[in-house]
Formats: C-alpha cells, structure tokens, sequence
C-alpha cells in the first residue's frame, strides 16, 4: 500500500455544529428532503421513485406558490403551499422578489417545515424563476437560525434563459450557501455535454433530473446500508459539516470485468456539477459489490483519489450486497471544493511546478495485484502509521478478515451482507 492518507474519523469534537443522533447509528438517521419551486418538485418526484417510502426514514416535501403544480405531483410527497394571497396559486411569474416577499411572509409555516427534529435537510429548488429563487435565501437563513444540518441541490438556469437570471439565481446560491453547510450546484447548461443541442426541453430537464436523482439515491443508499465498513452518520457529518462549503456528488455503476480506473475517472468527473473535485478537503465513498469484491479495488479507488484531491481527509465505505454480482457501484461525496474557473488561476500559477514533478515522475504500470493476508495489510497498516498518517487500524484488518471469513463461509444470505456481531463497529 502506498502513503495514503485514508482517514477513517471514529468521533466528531463535540464543539461542531450538526448534533449526534444518540446512538449514532445511520439506520435511525431521519432525512428530510424538501423540493422547492417546480423544478424542485420535479427533482424530488423523481428521486421519490428510486426510493422507498415504507421505511419513514426519509420525508419528501414539496413547496410551490403553483398549486397546479403541487397537486400534479405523487400524492406520496407532502405538499405545502406557499403565498395564496400574493398569487392565488398561480406561482410568482419568476417575480423573483415577490418569492422572496411569500417566503418572508410564510416564515411560520418554513419553521414548521424544519420543525420536526430531522437529522438532515436537504433542500432542492431549480433556480431562475420566482419561487424557488426568491425562497433559498430565506429557508436556509431560517434553517441556520435553528442550528440544523443542510445541504442544498441547486440548478442554474439554461444561459438562453438569459443573463439577469443566471445572475440573480446566482446571487441566490451564494446567500444561500453562507447560511447553509454545503451545497451541490448543476448548471442545467452542462446538459450538452451529453445531449444533442437540439434536444427538447423537458427531455433535457428530465436527463438533469434522472442523474441527479441517481447520485442522492447512491448517497442515500450510503446512509442506509450497513457492509463490512460501515460510513457512519458522524462520518457524513463530518463530510457535509461547515459552513459555505461547495460540494460535490457522483454515483456510477459498472462490470467488475470493466477497466476500475476509468471506472473511477468517470466517478470522480461528473460532468453535470459545476465544481471541481481536486480542492476537496473531505471525500467520503462507499463501494458495493458481490462478494468477490475486494480491498485492492477499495484502495485503487481511494489511490486514485488521493491523487486527484491530495488534502482530502478520506473516508470510505465497503458494502457487499449479494444483489451486485458481477458489478461494483460506488458513490461520492466531496466538500470543499472551489470553482473550475478558480482552480484554472491556480492551475495556472502551479503550472511551471507541475511541470517539474511530472518530469520526474514515474509512469504507474497497472498490473494486477495479489490478494494480501493479514498479516500483509497489517504491515502495510504499520508503515503507514509510522509514516503519521492516522488511520482506523481495526476498520481495515477486520475487512480483511471478515473478507477471509466470508469466503470460507460461503454465505448465501440474500439481502445484505452483515458483519458478525463482534465485528461491528461500537456504537
Ligand atoms: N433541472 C431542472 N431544471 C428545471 C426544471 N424545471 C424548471 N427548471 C429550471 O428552473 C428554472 C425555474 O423554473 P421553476 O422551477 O419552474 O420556477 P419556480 O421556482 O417554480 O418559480 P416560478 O414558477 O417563477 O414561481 C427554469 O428556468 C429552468 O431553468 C426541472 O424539472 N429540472
Ligand atoms: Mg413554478
């Protein structure tokens, strides 16, 4: 194993903001996910579909000033209507400063929203018209008033749509972001990077919309499922928590048999987030896949995101499921990040230094590994502590071991892979 610097944080310093639910299991985790405006009631029914209700773990709000809108969506989704006396439910007209007026006015009915002692909000709006434009500001100033964990997902408009709006939805986002912990934003532009320029308009929300809708599925998947590694909720904490941060999400599925590190370039440059992955200061992801999935794989992914994002503190995960079985799918979530604009000044001045180191540096040959022992990864596990890179010494030679058990039991459970007992992590 090479000096990597894989973190694996057991316990958050108490002065932080976001609060450990008491047993800090992600199975009691609650998520609240709210969809504000019609592209964020249009995000939400479609992640809505992915998931499932039954478990009560995860609560779907939509929020829009149309009520057409709101009632066109799934009656499964809880619907609030928001400014019935400004617009008499025909939403705002993009009047952007008239969202802003409702969502002022409505401040009891958004404390009501954040009320209900959710470990997690996430807001989603579609930025540009009246509603979803005008009421981030507010739900997240309000939000940050009652000290609750957030994460926002915001969509900037087409640039045919016009620069006033692209600047106003802008400025939404950066009132926003200052009152929340991270947020994810997705010019809805970067749609042709994968699509025709002629491409109808709702195909191309709804491409936006699917994707999007996959990559928190894949996060909230994360959450939820318990592997041999288990990300924890004081791990996601730890990745969302701060203030004003960018964030950055990705989900991709693949063969086993496919080439991992394409597999990962694909993972970490996802062409449809606006912000670049290699200023991360935390990086969690977890990996799921069959049983034959293996720890060289985990650290291949991790090396290559070392490489990419050299400061992260790094946190993974490792879930076998018998579902996945010729397959691997991983899911990432990065904060921390800056702008590509900016990271091009900077690219810019380290420019003549790169130059230098990748002169010297030795062209990596990618040949396959063999399968370590314990004992191998215990001494690996050394180095690296001597080196002074903090790690979770019993996380990784327990998957280890657990792997070797595995094996040799041969399970055939159906659903999850579960560790056994004495090897789960205390809560
Ligand atoms: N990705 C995505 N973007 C959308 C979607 N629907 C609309 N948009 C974008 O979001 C912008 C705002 O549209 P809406 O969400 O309908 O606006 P609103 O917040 O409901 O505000 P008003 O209707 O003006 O009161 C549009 O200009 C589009 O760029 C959607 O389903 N997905
Ligand atoms: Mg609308």
């Amino acid at each position: 194993m090479s000096k990597k610097k894989i973190v694996k944080i057991k316990e958050v310093k108490k002065e932080k903001k976001i609060k450990l639910p008491k047993d800090n299991s992600t199975k009691r985790i609650k998520i609240k996910i709210i969809g504000i405006g019609g592209g964020g009631g249009n995000i939400i029914k479609e992640l809505s579909k992915k998931l499932d209700f039954s478990s009560n773990k995860i609560d779907f709000t939509a929020v829009n000033t149309d009520f057409q809108a709101l009632e066109a969506l799934p009656s499964a989704l809880k619907k609030i209507a928001f400014g019935e006396n400004e617009t008499r439910g025909l939403g705002t007209g993009r009047d952007i400063s008239l969202g802003k007026q409702i969502a002022e006015n409505e401040e009891k009915k958004i404390k009501n929203i954040f009320s209900d002692g959710k470990d997690l909000y996430i807001l989603v709006s579609s930025l540009g018209g009246g509603t979803g434009t005008g009421t981030i500001p507010v739900f997240s100033k309000i939000a940050k008033e009652m000290n609750l964990p957030t994460l926002g997902i915001f969509t900037l408009p087409f640039n045919f749509e016009g620069k006033d709006k692209m600047k106003e939805s802008q400025k939404a986002i950066d009132e926003a972001r200052a009152d929340l912990n991270a947020v994810l934003v997705i010019p809805n532009e970067r749609i042709f990077k994968f699509a025709e320029e002629n491409i109808p308009f709702n195909d191309a929300l709804n491409i936006i919309n699917e994707q999007l809708a996959r990559s928190l599925q894949g996060l909230l998947n994360t959450v939820y499922s318990s592997g041999l590694i288990n990300i924890d909720w004081a791990d996601i904490r730890t990745t969302i928590e701060g203030e004003n941060q960018r964030a950055y999400l990705n989900t991709v599925e693949a063969k086993l048999t496919d080439d991992l590190n394409q597999f990962t370039n694909q993972l970490l440059n996802n062409e449809l987030v606006r912000y670049d992955f290699s200023k991360s200061n935390n990086v969690l992801f977890n990996i799921e896949g069959g049983k034959n999935l293996s720890m060289q794989q985990l650290a291949l992914i991790s090396e290559k995101i070392h490489e990419l994002a050299p400061e992260a503190r790094i946190i993974f995960g490792l879930t076998q499921s018998s579902k996945l079985k010729n397959e691997i799918k991983a899911t990432v979530l990065a904060t921390g990040v800056m702008k590509k604009e900016e990271k091009k000044v900077k690219v810019k001045e380290e420019k003549k230094e790169e130059k230098k180191v990748v002169k010297t540096k030795k062209v990596k040959k990618e040949t396959p590994k063999k399968k370590k022992t314990i004992k191998e990864v215990e001494e690996d596990l050394k180095d690296l502590e001597d080196l002074g890179v903090e790690i979770n010494r019993r996380n990784a030679v327990e998957v280890k071991r657990a792997e070797e058990e595995a094996r040799k039991k041969d399970l055939d459970e159906d659903d999850i892979f579960e560790v056994p007992a004495f090897l789960r992590k205390k809560k």
